[in-house]
């Protein structure tokens, strides 16, 4: 069965009553009543008063039973689940968003899916399977380790939220959406399927203007919509090190002081996120995924402090 978010009752039920036309009625219906009460008036207007007292009294019980709230939809039951971003309000315990940002190609459906370790059975097309085109989130539980007292397992359920790179209102909605936010960059879009015969390790100088382009949207959206309600984290991802730095040549320091420069302008002036970190990455090292991992659980303990 599940729970009811009780807490929102009284409000729904004002907002219940307000457009109920039995509530006219029944004063109606007493004020006719009042009337044949005074000597020498219709006995009639007792029979009125019954009436409209009636009538009033069903609509009243019927605006109450309409505001009870909707039922709620236990997260556990969701995990490993494809989601909507419109269809998160009734989950229960809320979900911890996880958005994955970050122009086309740079790796953040390899992210979600490495991180979530979602079975190839269960990858769909336009989400996890190929390029993506559709928003969608995908629901995970992270196990917590326990604490002092704690009886039961402890779990936190994320929503993943991925969409498509070159879709920017897909991008600034995710930005927007979300508690945890981890922007994806690279040194240029070769991906695992494209890499015979081309220059893994060479940086695309085209590529990073455009991430610099795309740091800088996300940047004003955010300063925009979240100055009052900040997001926990952000966390800069430079991904496809197993190529960048292939021969740990002079070009890759380049790429990372390019990287800690942006992240450095956020830090000094990003005033829409509590915090900002960031790591060198690559998906294809399950090492990076559990640095990943305790990124988030870091920001998630700082938010429970
Ligand atoms: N070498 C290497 N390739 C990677 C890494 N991460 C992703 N890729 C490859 O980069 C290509 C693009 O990855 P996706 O995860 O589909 O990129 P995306 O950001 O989801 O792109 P869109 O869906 O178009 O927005 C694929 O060929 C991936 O295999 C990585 O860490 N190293
Ligand atoms: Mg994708």
């Amino acid at each position: 069965m599940g729970k009811k978010d009780w807490s929102k009752y009284p409000g729904r039920l004002v907002k219940s009553y307000a457009g109920l036309p039995g509530v006219g009625l029944t004063i109606s219906g007493f004020l006719l009543g009042a009337a044949a009460l005074i000597p020498g008036v219709n006995i009639a207007g007792s029979i009125i008063l019954g009436i409209g007292a009636g009538i009033g009294g069903v609509s009243i019980l019927g605006g109450a039973i309409s505001a009870i709230p909707q039922e709620f939809r236990e997260a556990v039951q969701l995990v490993g689940k494809y989601e909507t971003l419109d269809s998160l309000a009734d989950i229960d315990p809320p979900l911890y968003k996880i958005g994955i940002v970050g122009i086309s190609r740079s790796g953040k459906s390899t992210l979600t899916k490495s991180f979530c370790r979602i079975p190839e059975e269960k990858r769909e097309e336009g989400k996890t399977e190929g390029k993506t085109t559709e928003l969608y989130v995908y629901i995970y539980g992270l196990f917590l380790s326990p604490k002092e007292g704690d009886t039961v397992n402890n779990t936190k359920f994320l929503g993943f939220i991925d969409g498509d790179g070159a879709a920017y209102y897909q991008q600034l909605k995710i930005a927007q959406e979300s508690d945890f936010l981890c922007v994806v960059v690279d040194h240029n879009s070769i991906g695992k399927e494209s890499h015979k015969n081309r220059n893994i390790a060479q940086i695309d100088k085209d590529r990073l203007t455009k991430h610099e382009e795309f740091l800088d949207q996300i940047y004003q959206h955010l300063k925009n919509q979240r100055k009052e309600n900040p997001l926990s984290r952000i966390h800069f991802l430079l991904n496809k090190k197993d190529f960048w730095n292939k021969n740990g040549s002079q070009s890759s320091n380049e790429l990372e002081s390019w990287f800690e420069t942006h992240i450095n302008k956020w830090r000094d002036t990003a005033l829409f996120t509590k915090s900002i970190s960031f790591d060198y990455h690559s998906n294809q090292e399950v090492e990076y995924i559990q640095k990943f991992e305790s990124e988030i659980l870091n920001a998630l303990t700082a938010e429970d402090a």
